[in-house]
């Protein structure tokens, strides 16, 4: 008895403890949200499939005559209509997080219809950095490159190399573009994943609320030195943010990040 009441306590404890670690990101918290919706409900119905099969083993294991349940159109129409409940929870949760402007911000094809009706195609619209739209987050632009990621802070013409430098508590986009062949930027942490092609740019967007030092790497096999191509996500209040910048200004280069614990 004791140790049952310790078994439940101690499970009790690990998912109220799993679904209160403060999350790094805007993004980090949709998707845990949406992972802790989902569990809450797969895990009664998985313990309640298999009460019913130990149920039906323990009850009837030695039955030498089955016989198939007979016709129950009210058992029929409950687990019909429980299923869809079910499923309709697990649409309605996954699309109100996958249309977030986080999650699935609008990407330059998007616009292309507004932005140049006249180009057959269209992509070519966007394939250079003053064709972008406009946003009003802090926009950094990243390069991949085999094998590794060049990255860029526009407003004061700085460059990090392998680096990733981003004000907590703003909103930050990303424009990708590739040098050579498919990348794809991975900030684990963050919640944040695009793809990075060569020839034309893609959006990633977030909101990160810790100041820490993260990881990034590359999700997409892109060679033999696909291994190696990770980066560092450095978090800084805006205020750190701002004054690197300035800092750096006027050197033209490549410079490298802030100290995490400056303040
Ligand atoms: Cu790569």
């Amino acid at each position: 008895m004791e140790r049952r009441r310790f078994a439940i306590g101690t499970f009790v404890f690990l998912l109220a403890a799993t679904g209160t670690v403060s999350a790094q990101s805007e993004n980090r918290d949709l998707i845990d949200g949406l992972e802790y919706q989902l569990l809450y409900v797969a895990l009664p119905l998985t313990l309640f499939v298999l009460m019913i099969l130990v149920y039906a083993a323990v009850k009837f294991h030695d039955n030498d005559d089955p016989r198939p349940t007979a016709e129950d159109p009210a058992l029929e129409i409950t687990w019909t209509a429980a299923t869809a409940v079910i499923l309709l929870f697990v649409g309605i949760a996954g699309y109100s997080v996958l249309v977030s402007p986080y999650i699935s911000p609008t990407q330059p094809a998007d616009l292309i219809g507004d932005a140049d009706t006249d180009t057959a195609g269209g992509d070519a619209a966007f394939e250079s950095l003053e064709d972008l739209p406009d946003t009003d987050d802090e926009e950094i632009h990243v390069r991949g490159y085999q094998w590794g990621w060049e990255v860029s802070y526009p407003q004061a013409n700085v460059t990090t190399s392998d680096e990733f430098v981003i004000p907590a508590d703003q909103n930050v986009t990303f424009w990708l573009t590739s040098d050579d062949v498919i990348h794809a930027l991975f900030l684990q942490d963050l919640g944040v994943k695009q793809d990075a092609f060569p020839g034309e740019y893609t959006r990633a967007r977030t909101i990160a609320y810790e100041p820490g030092e993260y990881d990034a790497v590359c999700t997409e096999f892109c060679g033999a030195g696909h291994s190696r191509m990770d980066a560092d996500v450095i978090v800084v209040e805006p205020d750190v943010y701002e004054a690197w910048l300035d800092d750096h200004a006027d050197e033209n280069g490549t410079v490298s990040a802030p100290d995490v614990d400056e303040t």
